[in-house]
């Protein structure tokens, strides 16, 4: 029997960054996210009796000597362990994120795969179980379980029980956020990558470990009390400290491009007018903006128009809007 699952992919607004153990992807340093429609990962598992799994990702198949298709098995082999099982499956996913937009596909793509297969071989799991399952395939993962704002700690050694948390944000907190477009093409150097290269050369990684923790707290905070400056000051310096440590790597590389800049320095501006907008990237070259739900479609144009008439430069595809969204959830086979 089939099972499809939904999973929204999300943004960390105080970044994951880091890995205290890479064979269990235990996380250096906690993180809070906020989950976003309406892009997302829609996954099918189907068992069957072949010799592998099969892997097909937007209507092409994922061949077996691909990195993605080893991501794929090894966590499919995590599920079948606990579930008893030889089988192998189908997988058949289909990212609903805009490619321009560069918004990561592996946090909905391992919730969703997660949701569905333990389904799929007979498992039935509390959602902080399949959390942490999720966690073991992709760190940020972990949180694309849960709808809106989600908190996942730090793992300590031997602490295999590391899965997020959903986070009660204040009622008035009604916020947007928006995907400034700033590169074309793929990215240089993967997520995976850029943290492992930043923990093994980077001098500023022991700070950024050491001073998070007050990042983390004062994030969470600010979602509880509905305190969207605040959420926003955090999100900005936990973006820039984290691409700060990549930068005095060995060597020390970025993903910033003229666009991003562009798209930064029109975010501060507009602030300065009044607005209550921040920005945050991944690694990645795009500019995600946090802002008032109700500020989101005038801050679309004014974006662009400012990094238009200051810069010279426009998004390198249209800005999107993107909305809190519920937690990953099971479309058939239920
Ligand atoms: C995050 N990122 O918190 C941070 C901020 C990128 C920058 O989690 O190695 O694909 O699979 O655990 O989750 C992207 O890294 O890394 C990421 P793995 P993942 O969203």
């Amino acid at each position: 029997m089939p099972v499809t699952a939904y999973a929204h992919t999300n943004i960390a607004l105080v970044k994951y960054w880091g890995k205290h153990t890479q064979s269990a992807n235990l996380p250096a340093v906690g993180s809070l996210s906020l989950t976003l429609k309406p892009f997302g990962t829609q996954t099918t598992v189907t068992l069957t009796h072949q010799k592998e799994d099969e892997f097909h990702l937007n209507g092409m198949l994922v061949t077996a000597f691909t990195l993605a298709y080893q991501k794929v098995r090894t966590h499919l082999e995590r599920i079948r362990e606990l579930a008893g099982s030889h089988q192998h499956c189908l997988v058949i996913s289909e990212n609903n994120v805009p490619t321009a937009a560069g918004l990561a596909s592996s946090a909905s793509g391992f919730a969703a795969l997660t949701l569905a297969a333990t389904k799929a071989y007979g498992l039935t799991l509390e959602t902080p179980e399949l959390s942490r399952l999720a966690r073991m395939g992709s760190g940020s993962a972990a949180r694309s379980l849960y709808g809106g704002f989600a908190y996942m700690p730090s793992g300590q050694v031997g602490d295999e029980k590391c899965y997020a948390h959903p986070i009660k944000a204040a009622s008035g907190l009604d916020v947007a956020m928006l995907i400034v477009p700033c590169a074309q093409g793929e990215k240089p150097i993967s997520s995976t990558q850029a943290m492992l290269h930043t923990e093994a050369t980077s001098p500023y990684y022991s700070d950024w470990v050491k001073t998070h923790a007050d990042d983390l707290e004062r994030g969470i905070k600010a979602v509880e009390n509905g305190d969207l400056s605040t959420l926003g000051e955090t999100m900005e310096h936990s973006t820039l400290k984290m691409h700060a440590s990549l930068m005095a790597a060995q060597p020390g590389f970025w993903y910033f491009t003229p666009h991003t800049i562009a798209a930064i320095q029109s975010v501060r501006h507009l602030r300065k007018e009044g607005y209550t907008c921040y920005f945050t990237m991944d690694a990645g070259p795009h500019v995600k903006v946090l802002c008032s739900k109700a500020d989101a479609h005038q801050l679309q144009t004014l974006i662009a128009q400012n990094m238009h008439t200051t810069h010279g430069l426009l998004p390198t595809a249209p800005i999107e809007i993107a909305e809190p969204g519920p937690a990953a959830y099971i479309l058939q086979g239920d």
